[in-house]
C-alpha cells in the first residue's frame, strides 16, 4: 500500500503511559474530540483541540488534543467531528514492553550465518546464509572466515562501523536501563543469567573479531559481495563471493570503541570474553596510533555496495580513547581524550559517521572523580545545551519533534531516535524530567503521531509499515514483513526512482513511500533499530 490516506487524528498507535502528557494531533479541522473506551464504547473523556498551528515540515495545519487527565488504563480511540477516528491505542503503566522486545528481536532476524528456526523465527524462518569464506580485496590468495554477525539492512552487506554503532546503542541502553532488560526475548541462547541483549550483541561482536586484520590490528571497513543482489533474493540464495574491503581508520576507531565497551559490560558475566574484547580493542588502538593520518574510505574498484564513507576519523578516535579510558583507567588514553577533544568534530551527535557523541557519553559516564574537572564540566554543559536546543525546536514543531525541514534526510528516523537518545542522556546527567518528556514525543512520532498516520515499526501499531525495502521480507512469500524493523522514514531528497516518480512536490515529512522499491525512504537497518531499543528501554525501566 503506497497510497496512504491519513485519518487526520494521529496518535502513538501503541499507546501512552498512564502518567504524563497524552496528546493526539489533528491535521486539518479539529474542534471537539472524544476519547472512546474500545471495550465498552463509552465516552471516557471529552475535550477541545487547541489552536491551529501551520507546520512547515509536514505542510499540515495541526491541532493538539490533550487528554492527559484520562488516567484509567484501557484500550481507546479518539473521535473528532465529521466522523474522523484515530487508531486504537492503550493507556497503560508500561505500554512499551512488547515494543522494546520486538525491536530487540529484530536483531535476531538480522542474523547471518545461521539458520533462523521456526521455533524462534516463526513464518520468517530461513536457512543458514553467507557461510563461505571471504576474499581479502586485492589478495585473491587470502581467504578468511567471514561468517556471522547481523546483515546491515535490507541488503546483506556487513559493515564494521554501522555494526559498532548498533552494538554501542544496545550496550548503552543496557548500562543505563538494566531493569528494562530483565525479561527474556527469548533467544536460542537465553540462559536466565546473561541478559538477552548481551547475548544478541555477542553475535555481532563475534563477527567483528573476524574483521580485524591479523598482525596489524586494523579493521576491514566492510564485507560484501561486489554488487547488491536482486530485491527478492533470500539470504541463503545470495551466494556470490564475499570480499573484505580494505582497512579504514573509521572502522578501526569504531571497533576499538565498541570492543572497549564490551570489555567492561561483559566482565561480570564472562571475564575471559571481556579480556578478549579488551585485547582486540588495544590492538586496534595500536593501529590508530601508527596511522595518525589515514585517508577516508572509498569503495575499491568493482565494489558497488554501501560505501559508508567518512572523511573525518577524529570522532571515532575520540570515542575509542574515551571508552578505553573508561574501561582501563590508563592515563595514556586519558591524554588521548584530552588531545582529540580539541579537534573540530561534533561532540553531541550520534550516527554511523558521527561517533563523537558516544565519546562524550563515555567520558561523562567515567564520572567526576576520574576525569579532568574542566573537561567534564564543559562536555556536560555542552550536552545539556544541545538538549535544550532540541527541546526548543520540538516546541516549535507541529508534531513536537526536533527535526527541522532540512533534517528529513535518508534515514531521518535515525535522527528522530538519536535526538531522543541525546535528550535521555541529558535527563540522565541532569535529572530533568522535561528532557524525557521531549524524548517520549519523539517515540510518539515514530509510532504513528506523524502527518502520515503511520507506525514506522513493522508489526507494531494499527497502521504499520508493510512493505519495507528488506530482501527477506520481499522474498519470503509471507504477507507480513519481518516484525520489529524501524523504517528509514521521510527523505525530502527523493533519492530513488520510485519516490522521484510518486512524491514530487510533497512537504518534507511526507516524502515517504511504504513501497519495497523505495530504498531511500523505506529501507531498514540495524543502526536505526538500535536507538529505538534505547528509547523504548528508558520508558520500560
Ligand atoms: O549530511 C548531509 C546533510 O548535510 C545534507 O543536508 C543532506 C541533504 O540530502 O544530506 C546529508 O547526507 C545524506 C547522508 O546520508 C546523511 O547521513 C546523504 O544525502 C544521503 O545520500 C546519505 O544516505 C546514506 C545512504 O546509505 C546512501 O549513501 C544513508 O545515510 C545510509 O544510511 C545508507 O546506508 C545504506 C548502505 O549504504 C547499504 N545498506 C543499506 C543502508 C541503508 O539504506
Ligand atoms: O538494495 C540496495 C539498498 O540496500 C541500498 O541502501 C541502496 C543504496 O545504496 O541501493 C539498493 O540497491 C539498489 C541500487 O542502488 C540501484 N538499483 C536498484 C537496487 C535495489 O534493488
Ligand atoms: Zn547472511
Amino acid at each position: 500500500m503506497s497510497v496512504h490516506n491519513p485519518r487526520h487524528i494521529a496518535v502513538n498507535q501503541v499507546g501512552y503511559p498512564v502518567e504524563g502528557t497524552k496528546i493526539a494531533l489533528f491535521s486539518g479541522a479539529g474542534h471537539d474530540f472524544r476519547v472512546i473506551n474500545e471495550k465498552t464504547g463509552a465516552v471516557a473523556y471529552t475535550g477541545q483541540c487547541g489552536a491551529a498551528y501551520l507546520d512547515k515540515p509536514s505542510g499540515a495545519s495541526v491541532h493538539a488534543a490533550d487528554f492527559s487527565e484520562l488516567k484509567t488504563a484501557g484500550s481507546y480511540r479518539i473521535e473528532g467531528d465529521n466522523g474522523a477516528t484515530s487508531a486504537s491505542f492503550v493507556i497503560a503503566d508500561k505500554p512499551y514492553g512488547e515494543l522494546q522486545q520486538g525491536l530487540l528481536k529484530a536483531f535476531y532476524y538480522f542474523r547471518c550465518g545461521v539458520e533462523l528456526t521456526p521455533e524462534y523465527a516463526g513464518p520468517w524462518a530461513h536457512g543458514a546464509c553467507h557461510t563461505a569464506e571471504g576474499t581479502v580485496f586485492g589478495h585473491p590468495e587470502l581467504r578468511l572466515d567471514s561468517c556471522g554477525g547481523w546483515h546491515d539492512a535490507g541488503d546483506y552487506g556487513k559493515y564494521s562501523g554501522p555494526g559498532a554503532k548498533a552494538v554501542a546503542d544496545l550496550l548503552l541502553a543496557y548500562e543505563l536501563y538494566p531493569a528494562a532488560f530483565a525479561a527474556p526475548v527469548p533467544l536460542p541462547e537465553s540462559d536466565g543469567t546473561t541478559p538477552d541483549v548481551l547475548l544478541e550483541c555477542k553475535i555481532e561482536l563475534d563477527w567483528l573479531f573476524k574483521m580485524q586484520e591479523v598482525g596489524t590490528g586494523g579493521v576491514y571497513h566492510k564485507l560484501t559481495t561486489l554488487n547488491f543482489p536482486g530485491l527478492d533474493v533470500m539470504p541463503e540464495d545470495d551466494t556470490d563471493e564475499l570480499y573484505f574491503s580494505p582497512v579504514s581508520a573509521a572502522a578501526t576507531g569504531d571497533f576499538a570503541g565498541v570492543m572497549a565497551m564490551a570489555a567492561r559490560v561483559y566482565a561480570p558475566f564472562d571475564p575471559a570474553y571481556a579480556q578478549k574484547c579488551q585485547a582486540a580493542a588495544s590492538a586496534a588502538w595500536g593501529w590508530l596510533e601508527q596511522h595518525p593520518k589515514a585517508p577516508g574510505f572509498t569503495n575499491p574498484p568493482g565494489i558497488t555496495t554501501g560505501e559508508y564513507g567518512d572523511e573525518c576519523d577524529q570522532d571515532e578516535r575520540f570515542w575509542a580513547a574515551a571508552e578505553l579510558y573508561r574501561t582501563t583507567g590508563k592515563e595514556g588514553y586519558h591524554q588521548a581524550v584530552q588531545s582529540l577533544v580539541q579537534r573540530p568534530f561534533p561532540k553531541y551527535r550520534f550516527g554511523w559517521a558521527d561517533m563523537g557523541g558516544y565519546g562524550t557519553l563515555a567520558y561523562l559516564l567515567t564520572g567526576k572523580e576520574r576525569t579532568q574537572p574542566a573537561l567534564h564540566a564543559s562536555l556536560k554543559q555542552g550536552l545539556l545545551a544541545e538538549a535544550d536546543r532540541l527541546v526548543r525546536q520540538s516546541r516549535e514543531d507541529g508534531y513536537r519533534i526536533s527535526l527541522l525541514e532540512e533534517d528529513y534526510i535518508w534515514g531521518s528516523n535515525m535522527l528522530v531516535l538519536n535526538n531522543a537518545m541525546l535528550l535521555l542522556a541529558a535527563e540522565h546527567f541532569s535529572g530533568d524530567a522535561a528532557f524525557a518528556a521531549c524524548a517520549l514525543d519523539h517515540l510518539h512520532y515514530l509510532m504513528g503521531r506523524n502527518v502520515l498516520d503511520i507506525s514506522y515499526v513493522t508489526g507494531f501499531g494499527d497502521r504499520p509499515v508493510m512493505h519495507p525495502h528488506h530482501r527477506p521480507s520481499v522474498g519470503d512469500g509471507v504477507a507480513d514483513p519481518v516484525p520489529g524493523l524501524v523504517s528509514g522514514g521521510p527523505d525530502r531528497g527523493l533519492h530513488d526512482e520510485y519516490v522521484v516518480e510518486h512524491l514530487q512536490g510533497k512537504p518534507a515529512a511526507q516524502c515517504f513511500a511504504d513501497h519495497d522499491l523505495s530504498y531511500s525512504t523505506n529501507e531498514v537497518t540495524i543502526y536505526w533499530n538500535s536507538p529505538a531499543v534505547f528509547v523504548a528501554a528508558r520508558f520500560n525501566a
